[in-house]
């Protein structure tokens, strides 16, 4: 069944035409022909807009090797993608080991590291990641800069425990010098958004100098009481893969 959500599944036949979904499209499949491999068992698959080209590549490999493998979800619309194009389900608390995991990003800079968490699945992201062999990540052009916060605006998504949000954002406003964090609001601002695992978002924007260290930012958000994860993935990908708007692959 195709899956009516946003990222969840493949775009109509109209969206997946512009170059910027060829472009998702062709760093996705790059990406899967190149690590994930026959000897593969244990698969993360991450969230986003571009994971649904890797699961479609992955399908493309073959019920026979698909069969003996095990997929790894990173929250509600990756286990749905999982679920829905046939794969077997499986969760990292049972296979704490993975093979490869592959995952979008919503930035990455010149030495990979990357900004992650717009969609809000980042914790599970960063689990997932951690305890991959090999982690991947998959984009299209718009993603691939020299420095985060180039073009990736509302800021370094961090996860935060509801009854702590109020004085970790006056903690990040003062103490961290962030004064436009703000507690991220679902559609409508009926309310603030809350992840697969009941915490609250907060976008922190750091300005561009400070984005240039971004270890140092994500060490002293994570030390703030409250902060269950950050989105800044530091040294953790091993390669990427970009789309560019001429159907070619940049890999990194
Ligand atoms: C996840 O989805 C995130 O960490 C990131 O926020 C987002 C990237 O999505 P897309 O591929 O749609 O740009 O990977």
């Amino acid at each position: 069944p195709k899956i009516d959500m946003e990222g969840g599944s493949l775009p109509s036949p109209e969206a997946s035409k512009s170059s910027v979904e060829q472009a998702k499209r062709f760093a996705a499949w790059e990406a899967v022909d190149r690590h994930v491999l026959p000897s593969h068992k244990i698969i993360g698959i991450g969230s986003g807009s571009t994971v649904p080209y890797v699961v479609e590549r992955i399908v493309q490999q073959g019920d026979e090797r698909n069969k003996d493998r095990v997929f790894l979800p990173t929250g509600f619309q990756s286990r749905e993608l999982i679920v829905s194009s046939g794969l077997n389900l499986g969760d990292v608390d049972q296979y704490p080991t993975i093979d490869v995991t592959l995952d979008g990003a919503d930035e990455v800079d010149h030495k990979l590291n990357c900004i992650k968490g717009g969609g809000a699945c980042h914790l599970r992201e960063k689990v997932l990641a951690e305890a991959a062999k090999t982690f991947i990540l998959v984009a299209d052009y718009r993603k691939n800069v020299q420095y985060l916060g180039t073009n990736f605006k509302p800021g370094v998504p961090i996860e935060v425990v509801p009854f702590a949000y109020a004085k970790v954002l006056q903690n990040l406003r003062h103490i961290l010098d962030c004064p436009k964090a703000n507690l991220r609001m679902a559609v409508a601002k009926a309310g603030p958004v809350v992840t697969d695992n009941g915490n609250f978002i907060i976008d922190a924007p750091f300005d561009q100098e400070r984005m240039k260290e971004p270890y140092t930012i994500m060490a002293q958000i994570k030390m703030l009481t409250g902060v269950v994860e950050v989105g800044l993935f530091c040294h953790m990908a091993q390669a990427a893969y970009f789309g560019n708007e001429d159907g070619s692959v940049t890999a990194r």
